[in-house]
């Protein structure tokens, strides 16, 4: 800053959640950030028109907090644990830097991998990914390194939107799925709490929408703000939502017909007229193995991709002679067997999911089930198109979403398929106002969906599965979560696959396992990084997970403040936070919840004040750590080749590698990444250095919306979606289980049946209470379900300590307490205000009700993720957890690996004040 520019408006983004990045300038007065403002260059670039949330406002108070680790820090009580107080001295980078490093070195010495086949170093970084937005190099300090156990979870994957992100990748090569907002007309709402969770774009682009005339049904719980301002609220029994689902597809098929269905889309595009056979398996061709269709021209069963074929949607045939493939490659001949389509198979199977069965299970009124149905049905205007850059598409404008709580443990699959089949039924999916993929995960590459759809088996995408055959299966689990031995579907690529692995096991498994166990006992990481995470608020069962973090040996945390989980950290690292520090991240395409833009490209979080303290930019520590470790040549080549940065440092027409034998300055680095990332993204047109980026901001390049759309894509290459029947799941399922039992391994068996080529409904919520039971307890003593919502001022618990963002939530109803009914608090003698305790069979939390009528009666919901004991101002507040009072089981996991935030609670009012 010069003397003669005493204010200066700095641009740069906010990743605090997923919604982002989201765009916004620093105001800097004399070297001070003194407010954060919209970025109004960025008006019509970005969907959320250059504007971030309040979390963002958040940001001036978060850079001058007393409460920052300011410089680096050595534990010096070597006991650890929640009553220990860790003894948190000052040293300086250098030692600090060192003793890690001379630690690395050690653990390199001895090996990567551990006597149990496990990377002795283990990384941890919290909600939903968004750490890498602010991590700088450090991914290619890490791959410079080798293996990496990514097992250690804070919830983000398995508390997150588990399922959607697995059959998300399966489905839509993405990992999130959101309504067509710009488009739609019609969106049924199972707990996406999108007004709160989908940042500015959503609630600007949901507000826009409302003008349009659309109309959204939330179904929830409680009365979140998202149901506030929605058309409709239905307030379903917890936990419910797949025999909800179920009863609307029942409705579409069996009260308004094939015939009012999009039958083209049925045909063409997904596998509703390959036949199966008596014992569940499509039946195939003996020859080639292709999947038969009934073809209504010939009269007779062809391959799927015969040409010219007409395939029959419904119906059953007799087939002359087919065979049938099961697990581990098991044959069967078959002749004249008779051959049922996938959708007639569906359309029996749903026959009795009417709506009168699910409003008994889930309290919606069956009328209420039929004229929801109808609404979708006739919203969807099958046959109407829309002219999209100059293409014509079908314009299929309804969307069934899926929040988090709908979407992990027992029930998530059957939600995940039920609502894609509602939108296949009626071509909504990944057309125009339907429901499309954001941001990708899984599949590659990561910023192009549409370049990972190829063809695969069956005439479907290719998929990758971690693999179950009897040669290639991973009997000694190579990552502490065992995401490539349990969970095909995570697929095996990198980090994001073991990040999405079940990891309550991998912590789980630490304490405890199994009997039925033949293989290698888990070990500790002997190294341990975490950065933006809090598994000891965030997880379930937060208490004693505590205590098992507490037993890792040695533990690097870089720190904002102390918390919970740094607590019993061995070396505290101040890095330099969002206003301080620098990097380049891609936006635009289609993201994360709403953002799906017109263009892509890159946009820079730039340093817009001086570091507080002695913290340091990230990527100056990454580079040091390398440099320490004797691993500088193969982070820099890491650095080359692409890794923490957007594209590769040489290409054709262009070359702005680094020397691997100097040690790199921050500033250099991240000016070849601006450069490689502009001349890719122009195809050479532009070269923009760092310098250009700090003026501008951002650069762009247009996209068609047509790329919004992957539907035109499976089209091209006439690949079909692998539904309504999963042939191929059930497959995997069945070769999973013959290679655990192979090992004697039973433990994992309830989970393994959740692979059904058509989801049964069983009874979702009575798995909780089968738990209590199992744990001893009796259900009558805790009569309530409790839930957790997100907080618009909250990102997790990343800001729990945020002066500002209490104040703000102060104002909001419930927030700070325990939401309750006002009829059930009156049958309990509890007042407004009253203090209360919420007890599950596993402990209590405190708290304040908040008396409200938005809300089923049988059910109390918590916002967020509090009761903090060490983070500064929060841990004096008053506010309660269901983290807390969860509990962490196998009996709660579902076969994906995933669990849900519900317990079952009793409530009551506290005589005295809690403490
Ligand atoms: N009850 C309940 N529990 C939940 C959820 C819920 O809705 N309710 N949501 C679940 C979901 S979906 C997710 S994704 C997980 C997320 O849970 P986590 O992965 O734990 O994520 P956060 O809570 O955002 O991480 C918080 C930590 O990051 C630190 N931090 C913040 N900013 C900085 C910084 O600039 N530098 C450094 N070094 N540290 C920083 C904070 O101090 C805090 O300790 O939580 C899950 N748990
Ligand atoms: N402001 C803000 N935005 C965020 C985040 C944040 O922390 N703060 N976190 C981001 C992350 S990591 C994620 S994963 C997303 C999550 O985004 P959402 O899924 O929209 O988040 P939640 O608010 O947890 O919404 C889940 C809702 O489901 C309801 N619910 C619970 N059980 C059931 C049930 O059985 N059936 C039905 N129908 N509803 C149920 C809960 O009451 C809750 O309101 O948000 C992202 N965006
Ligand atoms: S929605 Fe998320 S990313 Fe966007 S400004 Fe708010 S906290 Fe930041
Ligand atoms: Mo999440």
């Amino acid at each position: 800053m010069t003397a003669d520019e005493p204010v200066r408006r700095v641009p740069t983004f906010c990743y605090n959640c997923v919604s982002g990045p989201d765009f916004l300038t620093v105001k800097v007065e004399n070297g001070i950030a003194t407010e954060i403002e919209p970025n109004f260059a960025a008006e019509t670039v970005h969907p959320g028109r250059g504007r971030p949330c309040v979390k963002a406002y958040g940001l001036v108070q978060k850079t001058y907090n007393p409460n920052r680790v300011r410089t680096p820090m050595k534990r010096t009580n070597p006991k650890k644990g929640r009553d220990e107080d860790p003894g948190f001295t000052p040293i300086s980078w250098d030692e600090a830097l060192d003793t890690i490093a001379e630690r690395l070195t050690a653990v390199r010495a001895g090996g990567l991998i551990d006597q149990a086949g496990l990377p002795r170093l283990a990384a941890s970084f919290g909600h939903g990914g968004t750490p890498a937005n602010y991590m700088g190099t450090f991914p290619a300090f890490l791959a410079a390194w080798g293996p990496v156990d990514f097992s250690f979870g804070s919830g983000q994957g398995v508390k997150c939107t588990h399922s959607e992100h697995l059959y998300g990748e399966f489905w839509h090569r993405a990992f999130t799925v959101s309504a067509d907002t710009p488009n739609t007309r019609y969106v049924i709402a199972c707990g996406a709490n999108v007004e709160v969770t989908g940042g500015p774009t959503a609630v600007i682009r949901h507000a826009d929408a409302r003008i349009r005339g659309y109309k959204r049904v939330q179904v929830e719980p409680s009365l979140t703000i998202t149901a506030a301002c929605s058309a409709e609220w239905v307030p379903i029994r917890p936990k419910t939502d797949p025999a909800f689902l179920f009863a609307l597809i029942n409705v579409l098929i069996h009260e308004h017909g094939l015939a009012a269905l999009d039958q083209p889309f049925l045909r063409d595009r997904t596998a509703s007229a390959y036949l199966v056979g008596p014992n569940g398996l499509y039946l195939r061709d003996r020859a080639t193995g292709k999947p038969l269709v009934w073809d209504e021209t010939r009269r007779a069963a062809v391959a799927f991709d015969t040409a010219r074929a007409v395939p029959a949607v419904a119906g059953r045939f007799r087939v002359a002679t087919a065979v049938t493939i099961d697990a581990d490659g098991v044959r069967v001949n078959h002749a004249a067997v008779e051959g049922t389509t996938a959708f007639q198979a569906l359309s029996d199977h749903i026959a009795r999911y009417t709506p009168e069965w699910a409003a008994a299970i889930c309290d919606v009124p069956a009328e209420t089930i039929r004229r929801i149905a109808g609404e979708y049905l006739e919203a969807a205007s099958i046959g109407a198109t829309i002219e999209i850059d100059g293409h014509t598409m079908p314009l299929r404008p309804v969307a069934v979403t899926l929040g988090k709580s709908v979407n992990n443990g027992w029930g998530a699959y059957e939600c995940c398929w039920a609502r894609t089949v509602l939108a296949m039924l009626v071509g909504a999916l990944e057309n125009p106002g339907g429901i499309l993929g954001t941001t990708v995960r899984l599949n590659r590459p990561h910023d192009n969906r549409h370049l990972s759809v190829k063809p695969g088996d069956d005439g479907f995408m290719v998929q990758h599965f971690n693999p179950t055959s009897r040669e290639r299966w991973e009997a000694t689990p190579t990552t502490r979560n065992l995401h490539r031995t349990l969970v095909p579907i995570v697929g095996r690529n990198g980090g994001w696959s073991q990040a999405l692995g079940p990891t309550q096991l991998a912590w789980m498994f630490q304490e405890e396992r199994p009997a039925d166990w033949p293989m290698p006992e888990p070990t500790h990481p002997d190294v341990w990084f975490v950065y933006r995470s809090n598994p000891a608020i965030s997880f379930w069962d937060t208490r004693r997970l505590a205590e098992s973090i507490a037993r890792f040996p040695f533990m690097v945390a870089f720190a904002y403040t102390v918390d919970e989980t740094n607590y019993m950290a061995d070396l505290l690292l101040p890095e330099a936070t969002d206003l301080e520090s620098t990097q380049l991240i891609r936006m635009g395409a289609t993201k994360y919840m709403e953002h799906f833009w017109d263009c892509h490209g890159v946009v820079l979080r730039q340093q817009a004040v001086e570091p507080q303290g002695e913290a340091r930019d990230f990527t100056w520590i990454a580079t040091e750590l390398a440099r320490r470790t004797g691993l500088l040549s193969a982070y820099v080549e890491q650095l080359n080749r692409g890794v923490a940065g957007v594209a590769p440092l040489k290409g054709e027409g262009y070359d702005v590698r680094l020397d691997p034998a100097e040690v790199p300055e921050p500033e250099r680095i991240w000016d070849a990444i601006c450069r490689a990332a502009t001349f890719t993204l122009s195809d050479g047109r532009d070269t923009h250095g760092l310098d250009w980026f700090r003026q501008h901001g951002f650069y762009k390049v247009p996209v068609s919306r047509r790329s919004w759309y992957l539907t035109p894509t499976l089209e091209e290459q006439g690949l079909r979606y692998e539904l309504p029947y999963q042939e191929r799941l059930m497959r995997i399922g069945r070769e999973l289980r013959n290679r655990l039992h192979e090992q004697n391994m039973h433990w994992w068996d309830e989970q393994l049946a959740e692979y059904a080529a058509l989801p049964d409904w069983h009874d979702v919520p009575g798995r909780w209470e089968q738990a209590l039971i199992a744990a001893g307890a009796r259900t009558e003593d805790f009569p309530f379900w409790l839930l957790t919502t997100k907080s618009m001022q909250y990102h997790s618990g990343g800001n729990a300590g945020i002066a500002l963002m209490d104040e703000v939530s102060e104002n909001l109803r419930g927030h700070t307490g325990v939401i309750i009914h006002v009829d059930t608090a009156a049958t309990l003698g509890i007042g407004d205000g009253d203090p209360v305790e919420v007890r599950s069979h596993i402990g209590a939390t405190y708290g304040r009700a908040a008396l409200v009528k938005g809300v089923r009666p049988d059910t109390l919901v918590i916002v967020g993720q509090f009761d903090h004991w060490a983070t500064p101002y929060i841990k004096d507040i008053e506010r309660a957890s269901l983290n807390s009072i969860a509990p962490m089981t196998l009996a709660l996991t579902d076969a994906t690996g995933s669990g849900a935030d519900i317990v079952r609670v009793a409530v009551r009012r506290m005589e005295r004040p809690a403490a």
